[in-house]
């Protein structure tokens, strides 16, 4: 009920739209309007009321819920099954959990705020609570196997690298899951699968976005190597529009994966690869060298030239660093 009242007074826009006549749209009692009005203001909407006119709403909170994120996302397949968290331990761990209940392929699993968000190899994902984009979709694709999934991870890189162009920002992919500006990290993705030899059951794409975080609030440990769109716009960026565009980038790219196979994905990849041309240094486990990323192949793993020809690199056990670099992991 609550979400048709906040329909209905979104679409009334700047009038004002009576009590009276919200109750009789909804068939429920005035009293029972006043009630939800009231929930809704608690929930940080700016509902304004004239006891002639009736209510207006003239703020909406800066929240991911589904009453924020469903009218952005009509018709589109990440818009149909939404499981929302305020607070949460690790979306791609509610993803999986729902995934092994029978959750549909398109299910987003969205939070203002993660205990535990993860990347590879168990490292931390950090993000202050409702300051970035934190979320996880379940793709249970039928036209692939499962050693095509890490090819999803580019996939989200390169839906997520067009939605932040849109707004004007320039950012490229280092290779697999990263996205970088001005050599800093703003975004992280984490691909998960569960699957047998010859079927996928489901793909979990993680995704973190640093976007209204400042700098002084990034943790001492990313301090020098993270960024946030608001830091490179200047100004606060709308998550919720966001969360839409790159959505909306992703359901285009899977839609085409399904048709037509990989292939756009990797040509949109290698345009807005920052990682190909570059000299690298490959820290491996156990074993490190330096070489020119070339390309990825067809699985996508990256083709690195050294002085003893060329080298396959998996993604999950390698860091990329600029040729010399003498930090550590
Ligand atoms: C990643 O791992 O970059 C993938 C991160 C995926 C996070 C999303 S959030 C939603 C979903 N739910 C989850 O639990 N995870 C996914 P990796 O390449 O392993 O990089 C991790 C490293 O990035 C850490 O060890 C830090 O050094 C650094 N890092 C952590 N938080 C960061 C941030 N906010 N911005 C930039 N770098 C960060």
């Amino acid at each position: 009920m609550r979400k048709e009242i906040l329909n209905l007074l979104k679409t009334a826009g700047d009038t004002y739209i009576s009590g009276e006549e919200i109750a009789e749209r909804l068939g429920v009692s005035r009293t029972a309007v006043w009630k939800h009005i009231k929930e809704l203001r608690r929930a940080g909407y700016d509902i304004v009321s004239q006891s002639r006119s009736g209510y207006a709403l003239r703020g909406t909170p800066d929240v991911l819920t589904p009453a924020e994120l469903v009218p952005l996302l009509k018709d589109s397949l990440f818009g149909t099954n939404i499981l929302y968290h305020e607070e949460t331990r690790s979306t791609n761990e509610d993803a999986k959990v729902a995934a092994n209940d029978g959750a549909p392929d398109g299910t987003l699993v969205v939070t203002e705020f993660q205990g535990t968000g993860h990347g590879r190899l168990a490292r931390g994902w950090f993000c202050p609570k409702g300051e970035g984009v934190l979320f996880s979709v379940i793709l249970r694709p039928t036209s692939f196997l499962p050693q095509e999934a890490p090819k999803c991870t580019l996939l989200a890189a390169v839906a997520v690298a067009r939605a932040i162009r849109s707004l004007g920002l320039d950012v490229g992919i280092k290779w697999p899951n990263d996205i970088l500006a001005d050599g800093r990290k703003l975004v992280g993705i984490l691909t998960e699968m569960s699957a047998e030899m010859e079927r996928i059951h489901y793909i979990v794409i993680g995704i973190g976005i640093n976007v209204n975080i400042t700098a002084d609030e990034f943790t001492p440990d990313i301090q020098d190597t993270a960024t946030s769109l608001a830091i490179l716009a200047g100004h606060a960026v709308d998550r919720r529009q966001l969360l839409a565009a790159i959505l909306r980038e992703m359901e285009t790219l899977y839609r085409a994966v399904q048709n037509e196979g990989f292939a756009p994905v990797f040509d949109a990849w290698r345009a807005l690869s920052v990682t190909l041309g570059q000299d690298v240094r490959v820290l491996g486990v156990g074993e490190t060298f330096e070489g020119r990323a070339a390309d990825i192949d067809e699985t996508g793993a990256l083709l690195v030239d050294t002085s003893e020809g060329r080298r396959r690199v998996l993604a999950g056990d390698v860091s990329i660093r600029p040729k010399g670099w003498t930090g550590t992991r």
